[in-house]
């Protein structure tokens, strides 16, 4: 049909952006109106968001969207796990804390003597992250009790454009409170694990209306009362929806921003022990798809140490850096990626030469070389996630897509077909608000039947890169890591 305009917010963890984009057939078409920093702001002794300051970036967005013509809907996708508490008069009772703050350390350790790991798993299907949903609320219990809802970030950025409340099933399905078989809260596992049921809101489908505008909203910043619509609001599974696979491929994806959710899409949860034994979760997608996937470390670790750089006055540009890791010697030192001591904001030029001495190997002297140890790292993590996937499922990987702001890195899309010994297909970089504007588009009146249909379209709209695999000792470096430590 005619091209819809609609405005995709997607919200990661290091910046958030507001695309205008066109959807109609043969039509795909992005424009960044807005683009804003985003992270983590300590006060006192707590990592928090900076809630209020996204809702305001959201509606300058929206209104650069609507300066540059008609739009049609709006559809909020941002990271996981992490929520507000609405009290009963609907207003939000504290600042929603960061998933990397510390107030869950050991929390999860006491959950199992509620309910085992295993029964965690064979219900949810959710990875041991120590951010979970479960156990973020679980080291706030105190305060449930004045709460009476609990909203995930798009979901309450939602609430307040519309009014309404709601939990998106592809972002609920992260939290660890969600039966990923039945496709509804876990209540009873809640209550027992000592989370009030009353907290979890009706769930709501990807392509459901989330509501309108509110009058008094749209009248304050000049805006139509615009439909707002629940898309995938978990960034990765929009951004799943967007991968350009061929139809009949096997492929794995790499979904590449401040984390790398590298994995399978499957169409139905793998729950044997040796996939929780790997530690996999199993998340909700689109059209009752399954994201079979791990969370390896990702470009988190090269942010933070150029930030650390940059914060003793070291002027630093991630593409010069990435040049001079390119010309730094290959596999010289790798660590895992994953062990937990990568998870905290901090200096982590630091901690990787802290880990390489530890375990005996050369210590990165220069700039290139703490990069070439991240990024070999990071695509070793890779192929142990890619092979161990395929072993679990029993479905080899012919290709690898990576999508998202990860494509950029050149150095490390090629140390990935290198490690994974498989071609790549690297693009779209906007994959997650390419998925955001498709299903919006859909639940809009597009003709976007299913999957295929959408990932058919990104193909023959969107530019991709292809990488061929040229070597590397990678078996021997993935036996050095695996005789380190425990991983995040
Ligand atoms: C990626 C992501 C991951 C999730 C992590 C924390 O942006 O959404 O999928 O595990 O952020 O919420």
């Amino acid at each position: 049909g005619r091209p819809l305009r609609l405005a995709a917010v997607d919200l990661g963890a290091t910046s958030g952006r507001v695309i205008a984009g066109s959807v109609g057939s043969g039509t795909l078409a992005l424009d960044e109106v807005h683009r804003f920093p985003n992270g983590g702001v300590r006060a006192g002794d707590t990592l928090y968001w900076d809630v209020l300051g996204l809702y305001r970036e959201t509606l300058a967005g929206v209104r650069a969207a609507c300066a540059g013509g008609p739009v049609s809907g709006i559809g909020i996708d941002s990271w996981a796990v992490d929520y507000g508490l609405l009290d009963r008069a609907g207003r939000l009772l504290g600042n929603p804390v960061h998933y990397r703050d510390f107030r869950t350390d050991g929390v999860a350790a006491r959950v199992s003597e509620s309910v085992s790991a295993r029964e965690l798993y064979q219900v949810t299907g959710v990875q041991q992250l120590p951010f979970n949903t479960l156990y973020q609320l679980l080291s706030e219990v105190d305060r449930l009790a004045a709460a009476e809802t609990m909203l995930l970030m798009p979901d309450l950025l939602g609430y307040w454009l519309t009014g309404n409340v709601g939990a998106e099933q592809t972002n609920a399905s992260t939290t660890q409170l969600y039966d990923v078989r039945a496709r509804t809260w876990a209540t009873s596992l809640a209550e027992r694990a000592g989370i009030p049921p009353r907290l979890l809101p009706p769930l709501r489908d990807p392509g459901e209306r989330v509501g309108t505008l509110r009058p008094g909203i749209a009248a304050e910043h000049g805006l139509p009362e615009l439909p707002v619509v629940a898309v995938a609001s978990h960034d990765t599974a929009s951004a799943v929806v967007a991968v350009p696979a061929e139809p009949g491929t096997r492929f794995a994806y790499i979904s590449s921003g401040t984390w790398s959710l590298v994995g399978l899409e499957l169409p139905e949860p793998e729950l044997s022990e040796d996939a929780r034994a790997a530690n996999f979760t199993n998340e909700g997608g689109v059209d009752g798809t399954i994201r079979f996937l791990r969370n390896v470390m990702g470009l988190w670790v090269l942010s933070e140490t150029l930030r650390t750089w940059s914060a003793r006055g070291e002027a630093v540009e991630l593409d010069q850096v990435l040049a001079e890791a390119a010309e730094a010697p290959a596999l010289a030192a790798v660590v895992d990626i994953d062990a937990p001591e990568f998870l905290a904001p901090g200096d982590m030029p630091a901690r990787i030469a802290r880990v390489c001495r530890d375990t005996g190997q050369p210590t990165p002297r220069t700039r290139g070389e703490t990069v070439r140890c991240i990024v070999d790292s990071l695509a070793l993590a890779y192929r142990r996630t890619v092979r161990c996937a395929a072993r679990l499922t029993g479905s080899p990987v012919d290709v690898v897509h990576i999508v998202g702001g990860g494509v950029r890195n050149r150095l490390l899309c090629q140390l990935t077909a290198d490690a994974c010994e498989v071609p790549v297909i690297a693009g779209p970089v906007e994959a997650a608000a390419l998925g955001n504007l498709l299903v919006q588009a859909r639940a809009l009146g597009q003709d976007l039947p299913d999957l295929a249909a959408m990932r058919a379209l990104v193909r023959a709209t969107q530019t991709v890169e292809r990488y061929l695999p040229t070597g590397g000792d990678w078996a021997t470096a993935e036996a050095r890591v695996d005789a380190m430590g425990p991983r995040v």
